[in-house]
């Protein structure tokens, strides 16, 4: 399988995030993607090539333009204010509060714009965050050139961030914003199935009233786990998407023995749907040694999970979301891609 790959993702290499009542370093860091780059290139799976550029459009087909446009001026705005440290809100607008104002101030904005503290913008996010876009879409690309699969090795990640608002380490959505690209060059059905321990609240609130879209999530209980407030059992759709969103909640401590079954009837969903591409938004953050999140996949399980996947046999393209266990990222990720290639 070709990966598609950019040193750019270095670009995103903040100071701090607010996590657990402390500033620490933070888990989604360059070492990330640089530890799994170089796993794939002792693996020999397969060519590693860079992304070409596909401009603003893309993203504008899946973002508000508002903020886009604060994210591309957020750091000279935010380091002309307040000097060279990450930008983090502080302030958001829960039940009572008015979310039809947009602030005039960076602060405000940053507010604005986002759902959690722990989501830094610095110096380099911008370029980072269209990078890993534009890898989405080169991967996207292949798979209609006739590429049967493609991995878009990218960071950072992209499924918390919804139309018009960043957080979990995301600013734009690579998953969401390729499945578009999918719809807009002929696709009638698209599936994005996200087995990230986390879920997927930004590609959810995109595609929530679209039938042509449907989005499948399994992922850690959001009555126990970040991000609390989406991903509940009975999200199905509105409108005319009703009948395609689907959430899968586990509870913590899940391994592959619970996993299992509840894959398997997510597989037999998407095949009822008989989807033109496949999106798969690969977070290997479900692994047991992950440090922020408490489910107990192996190793191996990666290697059956894609196996599974792959045996629905549809254009399928792969992008890197979570997964935080440096040292084992790399032989995860690459698990999950020989899994698919039918290797072991
Ligand atoms: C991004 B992705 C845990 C706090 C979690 C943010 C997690 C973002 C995960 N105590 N903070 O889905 O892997
Ligand atoms: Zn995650």
């Amino acid at each position: 399988m070709i990966t598609i790959y950019s040193d750019d993702h270095r670009y995103q290499n903040a100071q701090a995030e607010l996590i657990d009542g402390k500033l620490l370093p933070p888990y989604e860091n360059p070492r990330r993607a640089d530890a799994i780059l170089s796993h794939l290139q002792q693996s020999h799976l397969g060519a590693i090539e860079p992304p070409k550029s596909f401009g603003l459009d893309p993203i504008l087909r899946v973002h508000d333009a508002g903020f886009v446009n604060f994210l591309q001026t957020a750091w000279a705005e935010w380091s002309a204010q307040q000097g060279n440290h990450d930008a983090l809100p502080l302030t958001w607008a829960t039940r009572t509060m008015r979310h039809d104002r947009i602030p005039e101030t960076i602060e405000g904005k940053l507010s604005y714009y986002s759902f959690d503290a722990g989501t830094p913008i610095s110096s380099g996010t911008w370029q980072a965050a269209t990078t890993a876009v534009n890898v989405a879409l080169t991967a996207q690309e292949r798979i209609t050139q006739g590429a049967p699969s493609a991995f878009a090795l990218c960071r950072p990640p992209g499924h918390h961030a919804a139309r018009d608002f960043l957080g979990g380490y995301c600013f734009l959505n690579n998953a969401a914003i390729a499945a578009q690209a999918f719809c807009d060059q002929g696709a009638d059905r698209v599936v994005v199935l996200d087995v990230d321990y986390h879920h997927g609240n930004g590609t959810q609130a995109i595609f929530y009233d679209r039938p042509d879209v449907f989005f499948i999530s399994i992922h850690a209980h959001p009555s126990q786990s970040y991000p609390y407030f989406l991903g509940f059992e009975d999200e199905i759709g509105q409108g005319k998407g009703e009948g395609f969103n689907r959430n899968y909640p586990l509870r913590i401590g899940t391994d592959w023995l619970t996993y299992q079954p509840v894959l398997a009837e997510a597989l037999q969903q998407i095949q009822q749907y008989h989807p033109d591409a496949l999106v798969v938004s690969l977070g290997v953050d479900t692994f047991e040694k992950d440090p922020i999140s408490e489910f107990r996949l192996t190793s191996r399980d990666y290697a059956r999970m894609a196996a599974a996947i792959a045996q629905l046999n549809y254009p399928t393209l792969i992008v890197m979301e979570g997964g935080y266990a440096i040292d084992e990222i790399g032989q995860n990720v690459v698990s999950f891609l020989r899994g698919f290639e039918g290797l072991s």
